[in-house]
């Protein structure tokens, strides 16, 4: 029923993701900024999967939902969804993903150092791994189809640089489906350069501070600047910020499309 309030239909609980994530971090902000927290809504933590087969089970019937949402993401392409205008602008307008790395990589290293710089794709390319590893694709079996499909991407991102001849290179990352896919398409990059890549998932602060004490070598999976701001203000002076790896990220809130009266936070208090 479009005129009952939203609210109290979903128990006024956005359904987000795991804690340490960035955007729940900007969402708790959202909920004092609008005011939702004083309006009784509560941000759930869950993980990316429970909060995607949450909205799974919403959209097959129909029902409200508020999710915590961002891009690239499969969800935008599987679910009709629309971001809500966030006219105070607490996730901020638009998000880059960086590759970051410790500092004295590019002397030790300067062959991978070379390839994470020159390693840039955009939203369609990096969906295009996603949905692969989402229909159950390995991750590692999906980085090689596209690499092999993309033999100029390829070509960019190994320009100029020498064959690693067996030259270690260790990358953490966050476990989200983006990072997933850019990590594992790198280390593919790497192997196939003659380095040797190791991968390694950790939690956000402990993906920081790896890097920050040079117990990795690298990492792509800093949200900025909004997402991930905070630990980039802590670590700014202990890491490099190599530069974005991709362009047109966003953070915010998600609603399905069919929830017509709903189109900014605002919408959710009043
Ligand atoms: N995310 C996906 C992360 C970054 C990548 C938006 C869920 C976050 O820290 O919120």
């Amino acid at each position: 029923n479009p005129h009952k309030k939203l609210g109290p239909q979903i128990n006024y609980t956005i359904t987000g993701i795991d804690a340490g994530a960035g955007i729940m971090a900007s969402t708790q902000n959202a909920l004092k900024e609008y005011p939702l927290a004083q309006n009784k809504w509560q941000l759930q933590t869950s993980s990316t999967a429970a909060m995607t087969s949450t909205l799974a089970k919403a959209i097959k019937f129909k029902q409200p939902i508020v999710v915590t949402g961002w891009q690239p993401h499969w969800m935008f392409k599987k679910f009709p969804l629309k971001f809500l205008k966030d006219p105070k602008n607490v996730y901020g307008s638009s998000e880059e993903i960086h590759t970051i790395a410790r500092k004295g990589l590019a002397k030790d290293n300067p062959g991978a150092y070379k390839i994470l710089k020159q390693f840039k794709w955009n939203p369609a390319e990096m969906s295009d791994v996603m949905l692969q590893t989402n229909a159950g694709v390995d991750p590692k079996v999906a980085a090689d189809n596209f690499i092999k499909k993309n033999p100029k991407l390829y070509a960019e991102w190994t320009k100029g640089a020498p064959r690693g001849n067996g030259k270690p290179v260790k990358l953490t990352y966050v476990a989200w489906d983006s990072e997933i896919a850019s990590t594992n398409v790198m280390a593919e990059v790497l192997n196939k350069m003659g380095y040797k890549a190791t991968i390694q998932a950790l939690e956000m602060q402990p993906m920081w501070a790896s890097i920050a004490t040079n117990a990795a070598d690298a990492s792509l999976s800093a949200w900025l600047p909004n997402t991930a701001g905070l630990y980039m203000k802590q670590y700014k002076d202990k890491i490099e910020d190599v530069g974005p790896n991709l362009y047109g990220a966003k953070v915010g809130l998600a609603v399905p499309k069919y929830m017509k009266n709903i189109n900014t936070i605002e919408d959710l208090v009043n």
